[in-house]
């Protein structure tokens, strides 16, 4: 368990909360969470047409290298019931690598950080939670930094039903 990944989860489908809660639960044993953020009701960023989204980050160890750490997150999304929709429409669970130890890799798929990370409210507000020291390693400012330049309207800490 020799390296240190952020991880974005979102759902807007189905049992939203139920759906974050699988996900982590079956990230082990490849990975280990060690720090999770409080879950946020967010609204829906690209493509305003769908439902809200609930979001969290979450700090984990794992021994996989970038690329199986991918293939298991895609694997574990589709086995978590995720279909096929378009770019930025309504999904049941995405999990997105935002940090890889301080790597940079530009590899698509395999693009680390997550490229849009830096401008959006829903993933800057609960990683701050968790990591508000954390170095973006192409931009070179912390999260809690980034922060002060976002969109934060309407996301709100999710208390469930
Ligand atoms: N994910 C997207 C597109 N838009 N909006 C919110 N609020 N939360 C998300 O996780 C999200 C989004 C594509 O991955
Ligand atoms: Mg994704
Ligand atoms: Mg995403």
């Amino acid at each position: 368990m020799d390296h240190t990944v952020y991880l974005a989860l979102g759902s807007n489908m189905g049992n939203r909360l139920a759906n974050l809660k699988n996900a982590l639960l079956n990230l082990t044993p490849q990975l280990e969470v060690k720090a999770k953020s409080p879950v946020y009701e967010t609204p829906p960023w690209g493509y305003a047409d769908q439902p809200p989204f609930l979001n969290q980050c979450v700090m984990a160890k794992t021994y996989l290298e970038p690329e199986n750490l991918l293939s298991h997150l895609k694997r574990l999304e589709t086995a978590l019931g995720r279909e096929p929709s378009f770019e930025n429409g309504p999904r049941l669970i995405d999990i997105d690598i935002l940090f890889y130890d301080d790597l940079i890799v530009n590899t698509p798929p395999l693009v680390i950080p997550h490229p849009r990370m830096h401008a959006r409210g829903f993933v800057l507000v609960p990683l701050n939670d968790i990591a508000p020291d954390a170095l973006h390693p192409v931009l070179g400012q912390p999260v809690g930094e980034l922060l002060l330049d976002v969109e934060r309207v309407n996301i709100r800490e999710y208390k469930g039903r």
